[in-house]
């Protein structure tokens, strides 16, 4: 961040927003003053983290979770990972803010103000999953460049917002649409206001899912600006990168989406599978849809010690993109031999789900608890790094925990 930037363009009003609370006598400070909360800023209090969570970037933004502190079955803003490929923005007026559709496959280009969406079209809660595709990238060999993430970068909050099915319906859609993409007012890190830092999208059927919501609220309060306020798509099971946030435009597109960071190797990976480290040409790269069945152990915290007269309970989330997850398993011997764990029904369609089992020791000292999800077209989680890709993404390894019997 750049202070003197922040310092001269902001009002008291918008950093209060930075803050998550008012700045009491706002009216009071004088004319660009910066608050020393934000002067050497503390990310953990500027975006109402827990200090455990794990900062991998200050420029621009990445933090991610550890795997015991995402054991709420839904997510508190507290634990919630952040990504941005850019700039948070610098003002964020939920007021005067505007949403336009536009783009070659719509019948009627047309601009809503935020209170016109709220009040038009019906509202709906979903939990819906936001994974990273770079979930699990840091385990890449050879490395992939980017966001060191492990496990953290997953959350399962609940999202209220409109359908934007019903956003579409209202602007007319023509039968050649085939994406829609998105446009967001955070800024590209060189400064260069002539670039996005990131818009993509997803094809028509994805954007017109019942859970596909344009949200202005994240676990019942308006969306954190980290997060995406005051607009963002939720495109539940997907990409996270595909549930853009500071929404302002979206383009119903004739063709692929080709805004920034849709070709290349950027959230693409290898159609058919590739030696690690090898070169693929551009056409050989296929977009990355639905994400693969995964699952993490939340409870308890790696490293755990246990009394041999005890058994223990062990509890994690289990998700699998567009499907459901089947069934999770565990095992302690390495995967030698697994046994089921209960596993609860999602509380709506692409949302993760719980899962727990109670295990037995059968004698003193080290342990590795695994856990192995599958999904509804039965396919399980390798239990090693799958596909090598040239950015790291799709790692869905089993979780493993270890664990000390005494
Ligand atoms: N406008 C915008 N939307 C964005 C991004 C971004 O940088 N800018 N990052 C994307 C990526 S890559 C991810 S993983 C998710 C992260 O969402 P979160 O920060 O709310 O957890 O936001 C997506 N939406
Ligand atoms: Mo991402």
């Amino acid at each position: 961040m750049n202070r003197r930037k922040f310092a001269s363009n902001l009002s008291l009003a918008t950093l209060s927003g930075l803050l998550g609370t008012r700045i009491v006598f706002a009216n009071k400070a004088p004319n660009g003053y910066l608050p020393i909360a934000l002067q050497d800023p503390d990310p953990f209090a500027l975006f109402n983290k827990d200090k455990r969570m794990v900062v991998l970037n200050d420029k621009p933004w990445n933090i991610e979770a550890k795997a015991h502190l995402l054991n709420d079955k839904v997510t508190p803003n507290k634990y919630m990972f952040i990504r941005n490929n850019g700039r948070i923005p610098d003002t964020i007026d939920a007021k005067s803010w505007t949403l336009v559709i536009d783009g070659e496959s719509v019948k009627n280009q047309k601009t809503y103000t935020l209170r016109e969406l709220k009040a038009k079209f019906k509202h709906y809660t979903y939990q819906l999953t936001l994974e990273c595709g770079g979930n699990g990238r840091s385990e890449f060999n050879p490395p992939a460049k980017g966001n060191q993430w492990t496990v953290g970068a997953v959350s399962c909050a609940n999202w209220t917002g409109v359908r934007l099915r019903d956003i579409l319906a209202d602007v007319g859609v023509k039968n050649d649409a085939m994406y829609v993409g998105y446009h967001a007012a955070d800024t590209h890190l060189s400064g260069d206001p002539n670039k996005e830092p990131i818009s993509r999208g997803v094809p028509i059927a994805k954007a017109q899912q019942e859970e596909t919501l344009l949200a202005f609220q994240m676990n019942g309060e308006d969306i954190p600006i980290a997060h995406g306020s005051p607009l963002r798509l939720v495109c539940g099971g997907w990409p996270a990168s595909a549930s853009g946030k500071w929404i302002s435009r979206l383009s119903v597109r004739n063709k692929v989406h080709d805004g920034a960071k849709m070709g290349g190797s950027s959230y693409r990976v290898p159609c058919e599978t590739v030696a690690p480290g090898s070169k693929v040409a551009e056409d050989d790269m296929c977009i990355i849809e639905s994400m693969p069945v995964k699952s993490l152990i939340t409870y308890p915290k790696s490293g755990a010690l246990i009394k041999l007269d005890k058994s223990l309970l062990i509890n994690g989330h289990a998700w699998a993109g567009e499907l459901e997850v089947h069934n999770v398993e565990y095992s302690i011997d390495f995967g030698s031999s697994w046994s089921t764990c209960t596993l609860e029904k999602p509380i709506n369609r692409l949302a993760w789900q719980h899962f727990k089992a109670v295990i037995n020791f059968p004698k003193k000292g080290y342990y590795e608890v695994w856990a192995r999800a599958t999904d509804s077209k039965g396919i399980s989680q390798p239990m090693v790094l799958p596909g090598w890709n040239p950015k790291g993404y799709l790692n869905n390894a089993c979780h493993r925990i270890a664990v000390k019997v005494v």
